[in-house]
């Protein structure tokens, strides 16, 4: 019988030590996820489509499900005495729990609770992203500060996509494992093990609308890849994009790929399009213990010192040869 998530994080509990309050929150999170799939699937149902008049920390109109599915997110973790506080692409600033519970919790949680929300109204694959990180020792109260600590110290990270089925993405630094939720059961179940991405790839996903502002070693590759059997890569390339990161990563672990939203100069002063706390870094994280790689073209994600909850960067990840040739374009250059 195939195993479910519990069972799954029971067993790596055996092997290797994981946690039990980390077990406890990823359980937490699941449960989330499971109410915003059905949050998302009945939107038409509940009058929760379409956008609000509010706009969020980052200048963006707010969906009426980005506010909902924060609402769910918080709400999974804000009593259980497991997290000291949150960071949200929603909230501008941290999200501290009740004080009653915030001295017994271990850990702080960042997520963007609807990624490619401007998918949802067109029933587009959505997601949730989350990255677990250790709280300081004897924090109760939490600030910003608390939270700058480089990727590379995440202790879990994964995604829900919510597409043809829900699935939930996980890693907590021992490989990447993937559950689809079973609706007859109500329970996520191991479907997808040991998720790696091919070194190589011939599919390339990019906002070529914005082609224009790229910088030089962007449009090389891109035009390398374009150029196809007859250019110096020697092979066709195909294209996608979802602009959802969650479902372009997703089929990057399913079958290779390159995903990417460079710096150009239209985001050269915000630092980039995607968040680092709550987008790339977990994304980075996962995308590198699936055996890919994930860069800012000049620089390893999961290196970089953190200096905002909602500090955006360059993401370029994937497989790991073709993150590798646009580095090394960077560095030409
Ligand atoms: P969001 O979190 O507000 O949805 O923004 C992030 C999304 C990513 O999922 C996606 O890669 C990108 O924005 C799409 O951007 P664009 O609309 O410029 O193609
Ligand atoms: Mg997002």
């Amino acid at each position: 019988m195939a195993k479910t998530l519990l069972q799954f994080l029971t067993e790596e509990q055996r092997k290797s030590g994981l946690d039990n309050g980390l077990i406890q929150v990823i359980g937490d999170v699941a449960n989330a996820c499971k109410t915003i799939a059905s949050a998302v699937n009945r939107a038409a149902f509940t009058g929760s489509s379409g956008y609000l008049e509010s706009e969020n920390v980052q200048g963006e109109t707010q969906k009426k499900l980005d506010v909902i599915t924060d609402e769910i997110f918080i709400g999974s973790q804000n009593w259980t005495g497991r997290v000291v506080g949150m960071a949200s692409e929603e909230m501008d600033d941290v999200i501290p729990v009740p004080q009653d519970v915030a001295g017994k919790g271990k850990y702080l949680l960042c997520f963007d609770p609807l990624d490619g929300s401007s998918n949802v109204d067109v029933n587009i694959s959505v997601g949730t992203i989350f990255s677990v990180l250790n709280a300081p020792a004897g924090v109760t109260t939490v600030s910003a500060s608390d939270f700058m600590q480089k990727g590379v110290t995440q202790v879990a990270a994964g995604y829900a996509v919510y597409g043809s089925s829900t699935m939930l993405v996980l890693t907590t630094g021992n490989g990447v494992n993937g559950f689809t939720l079973d609706t007859n059961i109500g329970d996520f179940v191991l479907t997808h093990p040991n998720m790696t991405i091919p070194a190589d790839t011939k599919e390339f996903a990019i906002n070529a609308s914005n082609m224009r502002f790229w910088e030089a070693p962007v449009k090389r590759y891109i035009d390398e890849c374009l150029a196809g059997k007859e250019g110096p890569r020697g092979r066709d390339f195909n294209m996608r994009w979802v602009a959802s990161m969650v479902a372009e990563i997703h089929r990057i672990l399913n079958r290779g790929g390159i995903f990417m939203y460079p710096l150009d100069s239209k985001l050269k002063d915000k630092g980039g399009k995607l968040r680092l706390m709550y987008e790339a870094n977990p994304m980075s994280f996962i995308v590198e213990q699936a055996g890919g790689a994930s860069s800012t073209g000049r620089e390893r994600i999961l290196e970089i010192q953190p200096n905002g909850l909602h500090q955006r960067v360059p993401v370029i990840m994937g497989s790991k040869n073709e993150v590798e040739t646009v580095v090394s374009y960077h560095k030409d250059a």
